[in-house]
């Protein structure tokens, strides 16, 4: 990595002095020749500890980054294109190209920095976007020449034009008229398949119809819509264009909209395909949308449970979860041969030190197949960041730490290093072999007991065999057998306990606050 020498540009004037001081910064200006193909390099970058030797790679070599390849189908057939996934593939800095699209979280947050200001001295056109981008426009300014708040789908063609005509913006913001209708098919050619465990992963909505404070999604999609649909018919389309049975929706809300639920349901019916998705609990209960996925093929679901306090969740209006019994939703969920990955945030203002023993407990008692624990962290840009802001609780602004892992605001009711604490033992006691084994006795039948007994213990107990497979670049060997995993479940009738075929593979899910 070079040194870092463009100097904060946060108003035009300043961005004039920064192109007067670097000669080679021409070369942005030269991106308006009109109908010259561009250059054009995506990158994700990676959170501190992908650099460490000791980081888990199997983690973040799941997914691909769907929303660069969602930007790059915009671009023009006689550009050139890649997109470049640090946590996957080493990222080359010594390259030319006219035009950088950088990914922000909040974790990789400095590093994408860091590539910024690069390609901002070797004369590159930078552009960074994405939900820490959108929460802190003002931190990211300095280090683009163009920023994009919200979904790029609007705004990011907008620029396109923009830059070929000469008279690119500094600020992009996704308002009115946002849709997923005429969007062009994601460039999924530009994604290194075998380096993702699951590269069918696919989002067919964006966003959420419900308001929780903790969560970005408010914030993100700030200004215009917040929770929209593809047509039916694309959604289908992108599907079949995926090889292989194997999909994982990374949708907030999968079961968000019953209608569009129903008609995508439908119409996967014939597509003999297993997938993966994200729900909310009220959505698991009311009606029958979840029997309708099943029948399509769901077989492992993410639910935010989040707490089990109910005055946590009026604080942090979680209300779609109020009143809801969280039994009569594992209940449900198992009789489909759905298996759970339970979401759980601790460190909420009414926790005190039993939430932790409280809530694995209570995880293993009604059979939950994986969990995800989470501290409580408050994002820049939600109403829970507000309000610590405005009680004095946020103890630091390190957002290398904002990984959910790490305590970063003063917890009322728990010192820091309890809760802390808390959640380590809480992964710890979840994954002990005997609680995996305890949890696997809810179910009725003995093939789903080993079901479950194999997918948890899969996931978290062969991590190292995954790593090397990894690292020995042995993913995509994995990747038809994970296409069986969930495989078939022969039901006996409508709302019976099913029957599961039993395979040594783990229960992949994406660690979000759901
Ligand atoms: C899949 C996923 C992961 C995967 C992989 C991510 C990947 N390869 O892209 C894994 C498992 C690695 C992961 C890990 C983490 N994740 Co995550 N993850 C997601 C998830 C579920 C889906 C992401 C996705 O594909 N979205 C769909 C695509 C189409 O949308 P998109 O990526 O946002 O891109 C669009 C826009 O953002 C925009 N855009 C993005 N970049 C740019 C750049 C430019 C220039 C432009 C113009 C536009 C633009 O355009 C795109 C099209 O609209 C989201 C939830 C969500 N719904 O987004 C959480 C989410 C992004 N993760 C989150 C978090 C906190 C994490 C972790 C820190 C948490 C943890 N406990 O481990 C880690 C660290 C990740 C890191 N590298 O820093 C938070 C982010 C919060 C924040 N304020 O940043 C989210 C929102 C979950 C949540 N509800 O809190 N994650
Ligand atoms: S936490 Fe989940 S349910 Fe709540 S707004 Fe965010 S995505 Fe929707």
């Amino acid at each position: 990595m070079q040194s870092v020498l463009i100097a904060p540009s946060t108003s035009a004037a300043s961005s004039n002095f920064a192109m007067q001081s670097y000669p080679r910064l021409a070369r942005r200006t030269m991106i308006a020749s009109g109908s010259r193909p561009l250059k054009v390099k995506f990158i994700l970058p990676a959170l501190k500890e992908a650099t460490d030797p000791q980081w888990r790679p199997i983690k973040y070599s799941l997914f691909p980054p769907l929303g660069l390849a969602t930007l790059a189908a915009y671009l023009r057939p006689d550009d050139q294109a890649i997109i470049v996934d640090e946590h996957v593939q080493p990222l080359t800095l010594d390259d030319e190209p006219d035009l950088v699209i950088v990914q922000v979280y909040i974790t990789n947050a400095y590093r994408a920095y860091k590539i910024a200001d690069h390609y901002r001295s070797l004369g590159a056109f930078v552009c960074l976007g994405g939900l820490h981008v959108t929460a802190l426009p003002e931190e990211a300014a300095p280090h683009a020449d163009a920023i994009f708040l919200g979904p790029g789908e609007q705004t990011f063609p907008r620029f396109l034009e923009d830059l070929r005509t000469g008279r690119p913006e500094r600020v992009y913001t996704s308002t009115t008229g946002r849709t997923l209708e005429r969007v062009p098919p994601i460039r999924r050619d530009l994604i290194r398949r075998t380096s993702y465990l699951v590269p069918n992963s696919i989002v067919v909505t964006r966003g959420c119809p419900q308001h929780c404070d903790f969560c970005y999604k408010d914030a993100f999609f700030q200004g215009g819509r917040g929770f929209y649909t593809q047509r039916v018919d694309d959604a289908l389309a992108e599907i079949a264009r995926l090889p292989g049975r194997h999909l994982y929706f990374l949708d907030d809300h999968l079961l968000g909209d019953r209608r569009f639920g129903e008609a995508l349901f439908e119409g996967m019916k014939g597509m003999k395909r297993v997938f993966q998705g994200a729900a909310t609990v009220d959505s698991i209960l009311r009606g029958d949308l979840i029997e309708r996925a099943a029948e399509a093929g769901l077989r492992s679901i993410f639910v935010g449970f989040e707490t089990l306090t109910p005055d946590n969740l009026k604080r942090s209006n979680k209300r779609q979860n109020l009143g809801r019994d969280y039994k009569a939703v594992t209940d449900r969920l198992h009789s489909l041969g759905i298996m759970i990955n339970g979401s759980f945030v601790f460190g909420m203002d009414d926790d005190g030190e039993d939430v932790f023993r409280r809530t694995v407990d209570w995880a293993m008692e009604q059979g939950v197949t994986t969990a995800t624990f989470h501290i409580q962290t408050p994002y820049p840009g939600t109403k829970l960041h507000a309000h610590m802001v405005r009680e004095g609780r946020m103890l630091t602004r390190n957002w290398n730490l904002y990984d959910t892992r790490h305590v970063v605001y003063q917890p009322a009711r728990l010192k820091p290093e309890t809760l802390k604490q808390g959640y380590d033992w809480a992964y710890r006691e979840f994954y002990r072999w005997g609680s995996i084994a305890r949890a696997s006795l809810h179910h009725g039948t003995l093939k789903h007991q080993a079901k479950h007994f194999f997918y948890a213990s899969g996931w978290k107990k062969f991590e190292p065999v995954w790593d090397i497979l990894i690292r020995a670049r042995q993913l995509n060997r994995i990747t038809p057998m994970l296409e069986g995993v969930l495989a078939r479940v022969t039901r006996r009738k409508r709302q019976q306990p099913a029957q599961v075929e039993t395979q040594l593979l783990p229960v992949i899910q994406p660690e979000t606050t759901l």
